[in-house]
């Protein structure tokens, strides 16, 4: 194993694990040089969700840098796993051993976290989830983390909503079958419509890459459920919502954390509408935390941002507050201030963390609406 310590390799303070004696002069004033890698899915078919985590990744960086001159420095070190268990691997794996960071943010999907984390876990070095919503990430060890809020929290308070204000009593299931995220998904709509006393009419599955959902739509709609609950990424799932609309299906259609991405109005267009998802953030939230971040935002990228983005901007002020806390920046010291993190307000909201590092935090439901999502109310 790598030994878990690490500095800036670059910069002009003295690289810890670069020969020597691999200990940093410890001079009280000196600036702590962090770097921090970053695993994305930042090409292929969910692009969109690494895109919004590297900007709100930059947008916190610069503002971080900035504030605390003189004491810490961060630099992000970004790989694209394009969605991919092997792709994630080969990042964690190349950031660790090369580029000898601290530690890592992401990978993007749960799926990819299941396969990631543990290599990570294994070296000693922290990793943090900013979108991995399935249950079981921190199972995986004491070194994985994540403020992301799961789907078994983000889904039921949906799914309570759309029943008290749309008053349905039959759902159909549909979810991609080879993405962990989107099974989990699946398995908390189907407990909770139990939990709710909903008649289950139907299900059905498709696999992340089809592009034709027609057979198993048409069969749903034959069962006639009040309400589709879709559980996928937003490029199958936006073209699931737009078939089920064309085929006629005029009922509710309610989505898990993979629809919080602009992007399901690009490609499901107005049959977006009235889709109901929840989310831990919306741009449109009164609060002068979260309208700084928005405009801070909109004034670097010139559009608003999504949950990913926030969540993504969130985690880099919690790695600076631990590694200002830590005093240096070495993994195990690093692990034992995430480890102690019980609360944190940022713009995603407050979350606290449970005894497995797991956030608990609530979500809002918000429906789409001519082209964006406001409060379901
Ligand atoms: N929430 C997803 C997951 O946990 C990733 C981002 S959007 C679908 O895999």
């Amino acid at each position: 194993l790598m030994v878990g310590c690490s500095s800036g390799g670059n910069t002009s303070a003295p690289a810890a694990g670069e020969g020597g004696s691999g200990q940093a002069a410890s001079t009280d004033e000196q600036e702590i040089q962090a770097k921090i890698g970053v695993v994305g899915f930042l090409s292929g078919s969910g692009a969109a969700y690494g895109e919004a985590q590297k900007a709100g990744l930059e947008l916190a960086l610069g503002e971080l840098n900035e504030a605390n001159k003189g004491k810490l420095k961060i630099e992000l070190k970004f790989e694209d796993s394009a969605g991919e268990k092997e792709g994630a691997i080969n990042a964690v794996n190349k950031l660790i051993n090369q580029d000898n960071v601290v530690a890592i943010i992401g990978p993007t999907l749960s799926g990819e976290m299941f396969a990631a984390g543990p290599v990570a876990n294994e070296a000693e070095t922290p990793i943090f989830g900013i979108s991995n919503t399935s249950e079981g990430i921190n199972d995986i060890g004491e070194y994985v983390f994540r403020n992301s809020l799961p789907e078994s929290i983000a889904i039921p308070t949906a799914m309570k909503a759309a029943v008290e204000k749309n008053g349905l009593k039959k759902v159909a299931l549909i979810h991609a079958s080879n993405d962990d995220f989107s099974v989990n998904g699946y398995k908390v709509m189907k407990a909770t419509a139990e939990k709710l006393g909903l008649e289950i009419t139907g299900e059905a599955t498709f696999a992340n890459g089809d592009v034709d959902f027609s057979a198993q739509l048409t069969k749903l709609k034959q069962t006639n459920p009040d309400a589709l609950l879709v559980s996928a990424l937003y490029k199958e799932g936006s073209m699931v919502v737009k078939k089920a609309r064309e085929l006629g299906f005029t009922g509710t259609i309610l989505g898990g954390n993979g629809f919080n991405n602009p992007k399901v109005f690009e490609i499901a267009g107005p049959a977006a509408e009235g889709l109901i998802v929840a989310t831990p953030f919306s741009p449109e939230k009164k609060d002068d935390k979260v309208q700084a971040f928005v405009k801070a935002f909109e004034a670097k990228y010139n559009k608003k941002p999504d949950q990913f983005a926030a969540q993504a901007y969130d985690s880099l002020y919690i790695m600076s507050q631990s590694l200002l806390a830590a005093g240096k920046a070495e993994r195990e010291e690093l692990r034992g201030q995430l480890a102690q993190l019980r609360d944190f307000t940022g713009v995603s909201g407050k979350l606290s963390f449970d005894e497995k590092r797991n956030p608990i935090g609530d979500a809002v439901v918000v429906v789409a609406k001519e082209g964006k999502f406001v409060p379901f109310e």
